[in-house]
């Protein structure tokens, strides 16, 4: 193995441990949602299914987005630990080039750099998908939702939605479903 070859090994297993997806070969550069219109896309939106990360190891997980100041989203995640504890994390999410609205940049800590949010494909009352990709080198860390307006989903919507990913090298069997039982999520879902 050539020293880059070893680095990306040493790199695959940190990150694997951590439970984040990562693949070999650099991001794809997807189609994104024409003519993305963030004030329709505001308001509440139930997980349904994600690649798996660290930073969402809860159930029950929504996303709320408002307007902050013009361009500007504020954005609350909140889910239920396995304890029963409620967590929520505030953000904000900017598109950086007003001529790709769906390409949003969001950050959560002001010392971390903000991770891609990528609007693929949305109706704004029904479903929405977003992906985020990042080099590391000649890898890449992979983040997908299937995000709804309701708890659940028709399963051909998130059919449709997964033969996208798909279409862009995201390995489906990564992906894992939210528990969006009404009777578990009942203290979030109202
Ligand atoms: C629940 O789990 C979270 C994350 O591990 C922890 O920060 C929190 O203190 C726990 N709360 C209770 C009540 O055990
Ligand atoms: C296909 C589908 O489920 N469409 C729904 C999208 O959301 C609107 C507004 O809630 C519904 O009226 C549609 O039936």
């Amino acid at each position: 193995m050539n020293p880059i070859q070893v680095i990306s090994s040493i790199l695959l297993l940190v990150l694997a441990a951590n439970s984040q997806v990562i693949q070999p070969g650099r991001c794809p550069v997807p189609a994104v949602q024409k003519k993305f219109d963030a004030s329709q896309y505001l308001g509440t939106w139930y997980e349904i299914q994600k690649l798996p990360n660290n930073f969402q190891l809860g159930e029950c997980s929504t996303a709320t987005y408002s307007l902050k100041s013009p361009g500007v989203v504020d954005v609350l995640n909140r889910e239920l630990l396995a304890n029963g504890t409620m967590s929520f994390i505030r953000g904000t999410a900017v598109a950086k080039d007003p001529a790709e609205p769906a390409k949003l940049l969001v950050s959560f800590f002001e010392t971390s750099p903000p991770s891609p949010y990528w609007v693929l494909s949305t109706d704004y009352t029904n479903y929405s998908l977003v992906y985020s990709c990042t080099d590391l080198g000649s890898l890449r860390m992979e983040f997908a939702w299937i995000l709804s307006r309701q708890p659940i989903l028709p399963e051909e919507t998130i059919e449709d939605l997964q033969s996208t990913l798909s279409s862009i090298g995201v390995l489906l069997d990564k992906l894992v479903s939210t528990n969006q039982d009404t009777d578990y999520c009942s203290a979030m879902h109202q």
